[in-house]
């Protein structure tokens, strides 16, 4: 069945490689530029003043913008917030769902508490008078933090709860390839009890607007804690469609995915890259490898180590994801020199960012009852459409509005006939000829898709 899946996956890839410009349904909208120049633009999410309410990640900023001109001014300056180049500073963004009354936004954002590199939960209070954020208050302190793999997304859900995804660091890759990757390891009691958040790198974390932990919130290992899900590696996107927890988070080099998040669930990360199908990746714990150090982090398989096969871990709560943006094959090439060292963004994967939903009364046709998942590395978004129920992804996976941008967060108008994306402000992206580029077309931008059909 997964080996299946994989096949269907690899063939949609490729149907969507073959239509790659050939797609005229971009030809229905008519794009513009809002804005430019935002300093790592992250969140976006409708304000309550009627205007987008965008995070800058490197500015430590948020700004109240108006969609139809640009104008913004800043509802907020966050002071000490660490920033890099990458994955550290103001991450995500969301409002009390009894913000009519509470004026209470919440917001994730990484600082230093004397030592170490650390991220945090804090709540605003809105001032409608100054129309600035006011009274900061600490909800969840001391959650790990690093130079990749952030995560980042901060929603809540129908019931009331906080709902925060968090990266596993990038532990077992690259320049952190020595360090333990932990996102199967849960915390112990002990842990809990200290507010030792270690164990909460690769989760999806639960909490009560008051940072605590939820009552209701999964046993796992015998322990309750924040932890909801495990075995993420980089989740960037989290979205509720009704009752049900959506989320997109960055594979490997192959199997960026889609998952529907139920409590308790393992998302299979570091052991499974999407199905397990034993196709194109196996873990490789470099952490026990002797001399890691010393070891060349482009050694495939350092001498002395086993991989672990994906059928060989087997695990009762292991939940597939609903789609992957794509499954690779094992024979695939992934050192194509026509991209140079910059080879990944040679490959199949996309590295979604975020997600919303096209509802099913929506005016564009198309689109309805659709999840659409913004990329960075190709500076597209892509159209996912779902089975009535909203358990599964079904049907062809449509690209859209391809340009030279990493395309950081999607958010559709309530009226369903714009579709606002923020792009980051530097990186690495496919540009109109499907090569590498670092120029972005639009840095720092707020593009605005607006529909023309009826
Ligand atoms: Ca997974
Ligand atoms: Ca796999």
């Amino acid at each position: 069945m997964f080996l299946k899946k994989s096949l269907i996956s690899g063939l949609l890839l490729l149907l969507t490689l073959s239509l790659g410009s050939a797609v005229s349904a971009d030809d229905l909208f008519t794009s513009r530029v809002v804005l430019e120049g935002l300093n790592s633009p992250w969140a976006m999410i409708w304000g309550p003043d009627g205007q987008l309410w965008i995070t800058e990640r490197e500015g430590s900023r948020v700004w109240s913008v108006n969609p139809t001109n640009g104008k913004k001014s800043a509802l907020v300056e966050i002071p000490n917030v660490v920033t890099g180049p990458q994955h550290e500073g103001l991450l995500g963004l969301t409002l009390a769902p009894d913000f009519a009354q509470s004026r209470l936004v919440y917001l994730n954002y990484t600082y230093s508490d004397g030592q170490l590199e650390r991220h945090k939960i804090v709540r605003y209070t809105y001032d409608p008078s100054s129309k600035t954020l006011i009274s900061p208050q600490d909800i969840l302190t001391g959650l790990p933090a690093g130079k990749d793999h952030q995560g980042g997304r901060l929603i809540f859900g129908p019931d009331g709860m906080l709902y925060f995804s968090k990266g596993e660091l990038g532990h077992n890759q690259g320049a952190n390839r020595c360090k333990p990757n932990e996102a199967q390891r849960l915390p112990t009691a002990a842990e809990v009890k200290a507010k030792d958040y270690s164990a909460y790198v690769g989760k999806i974390l639960r909490l009560t607007p008051e940072g605590d932990i939820p009552n209701d919130n999964p046993v796992l290992k015998g322990v309750r804690s924040h932890v909801f899900t495990l075995g993420h590696r980089n989740p960037q996107g989290l979205l509720f469609i009704g009752e049900r927890l959506y989320g997109v988070e960055q594979g490997p080099s192959t199997d960026d995915e889609l998952n529907l998040l139920e409590a308790g669930g393992n998302y299979g990360w570091p052991y499974i890259a999407g199905y397990p199908d034993d196709q194109a990746y196996a873990y490789i714990n470099w952490s026990a490898v002797r001399g890691c150090e010393s070891v060349p982090a482009s050694a495939y398989l350092p001498a002395g180590q086993a991989s672990v096969k994906e059928t060989k871990w087997n695990r009762q709560d292991f939940k597939e994801p609903l789609r992957t943006f794509f499954t690779m094959p094992s024979f695939y090439n992934f050192q194509d020199a026509k991209f140079g060292a910059l080879a990944y963004l040679g490959w199949a994967t996309i590295a979604p960012s975020s997600l919303d939903y096209y509802p099913p009364n929506g005016p564009i046709k198309a689109w309805r009852n659709s999840i659409i998942i913004s990329s960075l590395k190709n500076g597209a978004l892509y159209r996912v459409p779902l089975s009535e129920d909203r358990k599964q992804a079904q049907g062809d996976i449509i690209k859209y509005f391809h340009t030279r941008n990493r395309y950081r967060q999607v958010l559709i108008s309530p009226d369903g006939l714009t579709i606002y994306i923020l792009t980051d402000k530097a990186g690495n992206v496919l540009d109109e000829n499907g090569l590498p580029s670092q120029k972005m077309a639009n840095p720092g931008a707020l593009l605005a898709f607006k529909y023309k059909g009826k």
